[in-house]
């Protein structure tokens, strides 16, 4: 506050013609005085209203923070103005049942900012979710780049933003869709924003082309449905037709598609970036960023479900986990090739944002781990209002000529000037850099700051001849200065961007058989929805370029003949690394359902909530109604769910909570037999177990618990489905299993 007042002091002095004040921070310095050139002084402190977001707690509560600040001081409820308010609740009238008066101001204010509370929403990556975080560098890249936030223990405040791409702002989340994985760093150079998706290419290969494929996934023009998916004509018909977006497709049809929670997901920059280290030497990279939760989807009827249950699935995930003190984390890391004239390794186009480098071929090395460990105080401030550009670097990291970054760095600036009203949106809290700001950047709409000073502009005497420009030593920005071929003007591409196929075909070759028959069912459903039957024919086309099992199971399920290819098969070698199955994983922060009766056992259900709260786990009871169970003498348990309003899709397992042998008196025959797990099972819960087996969940239950299960119509002894007497042997089978994240082997091999 001190340093606020101090700088307050400087502003005034510096309105006043001809004052001479010292400069706080820099001792002996000399404003400028108005119309006298001074001795040059350095570079300004940061302005008052420009510094970043306060410091949070980790549940994102911001202490310290004065009221004011959040737009929310004293008591009292008042106008815009400041103005105490006696009566919101009735206009002011000329009498009770008169007239309403114009002169109410407080009326007018109240509806004309309601009026106007809607902006527009982005054109794309409409619908997303947020959280702030931090980031440590571990010191490995210091190597490559000069970029300080990467270097050793070096912490950087972060805010993250996921988001679907076709949607509108309120659709559903768990749509077959491509995530936006954005990452904003508020590093003391200024801010860096790494503004990538979850898959590792992009539809199209010049940004010329933005529009096209949008319009093409978007809605259509005339009903403007379907809403926030790709199973529609215009879809289907670009991407035939244009076929550099076979890769990026094909990624979108399998699991990658439909994350199981942005906490799940990898997250890609595409493009090949410059990283210049200290000496100026420089290489090429394309970064990664690798959950420590692992990567884990959705199965398609799942993620149906769950858009009609709860559209907010995901964005509800990734605040509970944080709320819960679960904190999602990923391992940001970069694959590096060697900055050659021609941009290619091993045989792969740098340059080309459709094509990616296998991970065995050059490794993805770990250079800073971030943790998101607060949510957002306020939606629109934060998470709609940030606004992240690719252009956005830091000492240290540069771009290359990959003609889709070109035009996103084109893009983002612009679209912010419409969608946050005019070219001041630097200014907002979220996207305030933590840097000190003296840009001579001048006026314009909602500007904020007030500037002091004569002179907004370069070279100039009356201020001093402030700001100064920083050399490379004062973390001034410095392009690579890389060579470019001497060249002609051209509307062409590469000969090298011409291969549309083989590395969709090395994508369909390094999935396991599961994850193809995912494949195979996900286009023949998207293809199915095409009206056109030329366009569903195209597709096969398109198909049978990437192989011919998928082309011939899909044209199968279509009901149409199979084409053979039209461009021979590329030889390619499979990248295991691109398949999602095969380790074991943390399960921190699953949700488990336990479906429990009357008659359930309760001290056992009491022994495996415990277990799984300390795994980290969400145990949620779902009991036939809203009573808590009781009846051992024993403390009640809570139901946070019920048979009405529980479906198998919100828990990654679903334990039943068996009812113990009949005792000899009446009593215990008779609570065995009301107990969830007695013959008479509900048929919401049988619909509830037999879903959960269907999408490959872990089943598991004790004491009678088998009689819901067959009931359920599950086989006896299918795999993944845990029944024994002692509950805790069941939940440790079970806490393997969902380190597996599904039972694998319930998907039949395609
Ligand atoms: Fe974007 N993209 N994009 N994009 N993009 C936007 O910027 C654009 C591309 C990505 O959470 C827009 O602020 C063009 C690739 C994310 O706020 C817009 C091209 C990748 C987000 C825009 C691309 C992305 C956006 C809309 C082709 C992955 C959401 C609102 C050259 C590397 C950021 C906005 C957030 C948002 C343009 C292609 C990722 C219109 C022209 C490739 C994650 O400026």
């Amino acid at each position: 506050m001190a340093e606020k007042n101090r700088v307050k002091a400087v502003v005034e002095a510096l309105t006043e013609h001809g004052a001479e004040v010292e400069i706080p921070g820099r001792p002996g310095s000399r404003s400028p005085a108005v119309g006298e050139p001074t001795e040059p002084a350095g570079p300004l402190p940061p302005k008052p209203d420009q510094r970043g977001p306060e410091p949070r707690t980790p549940t994102g509560r911001r202490d310290g923070i004065p009221p004011e600040a959040n737009g929310q001081g004293g008591e009292f409820l008042t106008t815009a103005q400041g103005l105490r308010v006696r009566d919101s609740d009735h206009s002011l009238k000329a009498g009770a049942r008169g007239p309403v008066l114009l002169q109410d101001h407080h009326l007018r204010e109240k509806i004309t900012h309601f009026d106007h509370e809607r902006i527009p929403e982005r054109v794309v990556h409409a619908r997303g979710a947020a959280a702030h975080g931090v980031f440590k560098g571990y010191g490995t890249a210091s190597a490559v780049t000069r970029a300080a936030f990467l270097g050793k223990d070096v912490e950087t405040p972060v805010f993250v933003r996921f988001s679907t791409v076709l949607g509108s702002r309120g659709s559903a989340d768990t749509v077959r869709d491509t995530r936006g994985f954005a990452t904003k760093f508020y590093t003391d150079e200024g801010v860096f924003d790494l503004v990538g998706n979850n898959i590792p290419v992009f539809f199209i290969q010049d940004a010329i082309k933005f529009p096209d494929v949008i319009h093409a996934g978007k809605p259509h023009p005339d009903r403007e449905i379907p809403q926030a998916q790709s199973a529609h004509d215009t879809f289907w018909d670009f991407v035939s037709l244009h076929t550099e977006a076979t890769h990026h497709t094909i990624w979108n049809m399998s699991d990658r598609g439909i994350p199981r929670s942005y906490r799940t997901m990898e997250g890609f920059g595409i493009h090949t970036f410059r990283l210049v280290d200290a000496d100026g030497g420089t290489s090429l990279v394309k970064w990664h960023w690798k959950p420590r939760a692992g990567v884990h989807s959705l199965v398609w009827e799942e993620a149906q479900l769950i858009n009609g249950m709860d559209p907010d699935f995901h964005r509800r995930d990734l605040a509970d986990a944080i709320e819960a003190g679960a904190f999602p984390q990923w391992e940001l890391g970069v694959q590096v090739f060697p900055d050659t004239p021609d941009q290619m390794f091993e045989g792969v186009d740098l340059l080309d944002p459709t094509k990616l480098v296998p991970e065995e071929l050059a490794p993805v090395q770990p250079v800073g781990l971030m943790t998101l460990n607060a949510n957002p105080l306020n939606y629109f401030a934060e998470t709609e209002q940030v606004a992240f550009h690719p252009g956005h670097l830091v000492p240290g990291i540069d771009i290359t000529d990959d003609p889709l970054l070109t035009g996103r760095l084109f893009s983002y600036l612009d679209t912010q000037i419409s969608r946050l009203g005019g070219p001041n949106f630097a200014q907002l809290p979220i996207n305030r850099t933590h840097a000190p700001v003296n840009d001579m950047l001048r006026d314009g709409m909602h500007q904020t700051a007030v500037h002091s000073g004569a002179a907004p502009y370069k070279p100039n005497s009356l201020d001093g001849g402030c700001p100064f420009f920083a050399g490379a030593a004062e973390g001034g920005y410095t392009e690579a200065p890389v060579a470019i071929p001497a060249a002609h003007k051209v509307r062409e591409a590469p000969a090298s961007f011409d291969d549309h196929f083989s590395h969709a075909r090395r994508f369909w070759l390094s999935l396991t058989p599961a994850e193809r028959e995912h494949v195979i069912a996900a286009y023949t459903f998207e293809l199915s929805k095409v009206w056109e039957p030329a366009i569903r024919e195209r597709n096969l086309g398109v198909l049978a370029n990437i192989d011919p099992v998928l082309c011939q199971e899909v044209a199968a399920g279509l009901g149409l003949p199979a084409p053979g290819p039209s461009v021979p098969l590329a030889e390619v070698e499979p990248s295991p690394a691109l398949s999602q199955l095969g380790g074991e994983w943390p399960v921190a922060g699953r949700v488990i359902g336990i479906v429990a009766g009357p008659g359930s056992d309760l001290n056992a259900l009491r022994t495996v909530r415990r277990a799984i709260l300390d795994g980290g786990m969400v145990p949620l009871v779902i009991a036939p109604n809203g009573a808590p169970l009781s009846g051992d003498g024993a403390e009640e348990i809570e139901a946070q769910r019920t048979f009405a309003n529980a479906r198998s899709v919100e828990f990654d397992a679903l334990l039943v909570a068996g009812a113990p042998a009949p005792g000899d008196d009446a009593k215990g025959a008779r609570d065995a037999k009301a107990g969830i797990a007695g013959t008479a099972v509900d048929p919401r819960v049988r619909l509830m177990l037999a879903e959960a087996f269907r999408h490959a969940k872990a089943i598991g239950g004790w004491a009678n618990a088998s009689a819901a299960i067959e009931a359920a119509g599950i086989p006896a002894g299918s795999a993944g489905v845990v029944l024994a007497d002692e509950p805790r042997l069941v939940w440790e089978q079970i806490t393997g299993l969902l380190a597996r994240h599904r039972v694998w082997d319930r998907f039949p091999a395609a």
